[in-house]
């Protein structure tokens, strides 16, 4: 299907720089996508891609929604920009009141920003402000998790915990780190959640322990890490955090910039798990990725507390010009829309094991070592080449691209995410195509 001649029809590489990309490995070998409908791209000689993760993780309802474009269309022409500082437009407290309704219990008050690192560094900042309106100004220390991702900011990469993402820049002080709960000795292989490591959560009370609860203001975490390779929590981890930052008056923050919006079969990981976060970060799935767009989403108790002082004065100061973009209030309520109309909150729930018993079959398949799955995400770790680390997974991307299957890889690891309306069969044609390249791969 994809021995499709190169035409030329390639623009000029050169100007843009190109993010987390070796630009010049890229440019040399370009991989271009031209068009996309449904769970399908077309790259720019015509051959046709499965996306096999959603664009990066964002494009949960499939491509080409006519129903998102023709509502951001009509909203362009309605009122294309207006100010949500000091003054407001109707369509962003619609969305706002929309989402409120599929929010977890309680998390119904809601901040709009332009991404997932923004939503991040916005819900670090209301954590800080949160304890300070309430008098207890000592909570400044923040507590993230090794390979975390939550973002690129600076408060983003100073929670997070992915070594290249943080190396050559500065991080802020106060910071730590929980251990990650990646433990392939005890549960590799798992189906879902891993049995061993809940126990990795009681580090909480080791970090109260040295600094004193009174000076830590929120733990972030990934209810299921993504970014570093689909990390499923240990059976009973968030429960124990959640019980941890209860008893010491530390503010949770679930970063579900991935698994929300359905990835995991409910419309946030807060459902799955039974875990209610403080705050809880999102962006991606919110709009389909048809406009960038992120939002925070806060319990109503911590938006009450900063709603106490005079009534002409900022509670918060903190905006982007974009929140509450009109555009991406359409695309948002468009998106929010087919989500509800299609099922696509929930349909995960009934694929989840076709999607498991799938990912699983490719255990036994040369170089792997482990493999995990949640809802609809799941990683295939290979083993690395010595000396060559990243090579193998490099060669799995290029491979799966020319099978007519796009993948994402982090060094070693192949992740998988695709569109919730993925049907049965194509994940059956999926892991067809993913398990002939893995038998291909030296
Ligand atoms: N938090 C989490 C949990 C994320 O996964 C962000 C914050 C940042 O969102 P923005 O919109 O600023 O990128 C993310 C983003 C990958 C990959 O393949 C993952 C992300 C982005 C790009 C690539 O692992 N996650
Ligand atoms: N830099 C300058 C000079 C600005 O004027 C602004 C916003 O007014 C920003 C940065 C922040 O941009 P944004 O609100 O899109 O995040």
């Amino acid at each position: 299907m994809n021995d499709v001649t190169r035409g030329d029809n390639r623009p000029d590489l050169s100007a843009f720089w190109m993010p987390f990309t070796a630009n010049r490995q890229f440019k040399a070998t370009p991989r271009l996508l031209a068009s996309a409908s449904g769970m399908y791209y077309r790259d720019i000689d015509g051959a046709q891609v499965m996306d096999g993760t959603s664009g990066l993780w964002c494009v949960n309802a499939g491509h080409g929604r006519q129903e998102i474009a023709d509502a951001v269309a009509r909203q362009l022409m309605t009122l294309d920009y207006a100010p949500n500082f000091q003054m407001g437009h109707p369509i962003a407290f619609e969305f706002a009141g929309e989402l409120a309704k599929v929010a977890p219990q309680g998390m119904d008050r809601i901040f709009f920003t332009g991404s997932g690192s923004e939503s991040v560094d916005t819900a670090l900042k209301i954590a800080l402000a949160y304890h300070r309106a309430r008098g207890d100004s000592a909570r400044t220390r923040l507590i993230g998790r090794e390979k975390g991702y939550h973002g690129v900011g600076f408060g983003g990469i100073s929670v997070g915990g992915l070594v290249n993402n943080r190396r050559a820049f500065v991080t802020l002080p106060g910071v730590d780190h929980l251990p990650h709960t990646l433990d392939q000795t005890r549960n590799a292989f798992s189906r879902g959640l891993p049995a061993h490591g809940a126990e990795l959560a009681d580090d909480l009370e080791r970090l109260v322990g040295l600094h004193g609860a009174e000076t830590i203001a929120a733990v972030i975490v990934e209810p299921v890490a993504g970014s570093a390779g689909v990390l499923p929590p240990p059976v009973g981890y968030l429960e124990r955090l959640r019980a941890i930052c209860d008893r010491h008056g530390i503010l949770l923050i679930f970063d579900e910039v991935i698994t929300g919006f359905g990835r995991l079969g409910t419309p946030f990981a807060a459902h799955y798990f039974g875990v209610n976060p403080d705050i809880m970060t999102t962006a991606k799935g919110l709009t389909n990725a048809s406009v960038p767009m992120g939002a925070v989403f806060v319990k109503r108790g911590v938006y009450d507390a900063f709603m106490q002082g005079p009534e002409n004065a900022m509670e918060l100061f903190h905006g982007y010009t974009y929140s509450g973009h009109p555009a991406a209030c359409a695309a948002g309520l468009a998106t929010l829309d087919i989500y509800q109309r299609e099922g696509l909150l929930t349909r995960v729930a009934s694929l989840a094991k076709t999607w498991e018993d799938a990912v699983h079959g490719l255990r036994g398949k040369p170089h792997v070592i482990d493999i995990r799955n949640l809802g609809l995400m799941a990683a295939v770790e290979l083993e690395p080449r010595a000396d060559a680390p990243g090579a193998r997974g490099y060669e799995v991307l290029n491979r799966a691209l020319a099978a007519g299957l796009m993948v994402r890889t982090t060094g070693d690891t192949i992740a998988l995410s695709p569109p919730l309306i993925i049907s049965e069969a194509e994940i059956g044609r999926l892991f067809e195509m993913l398990g002939g390249v893995l038998d291909a791969v030296a």
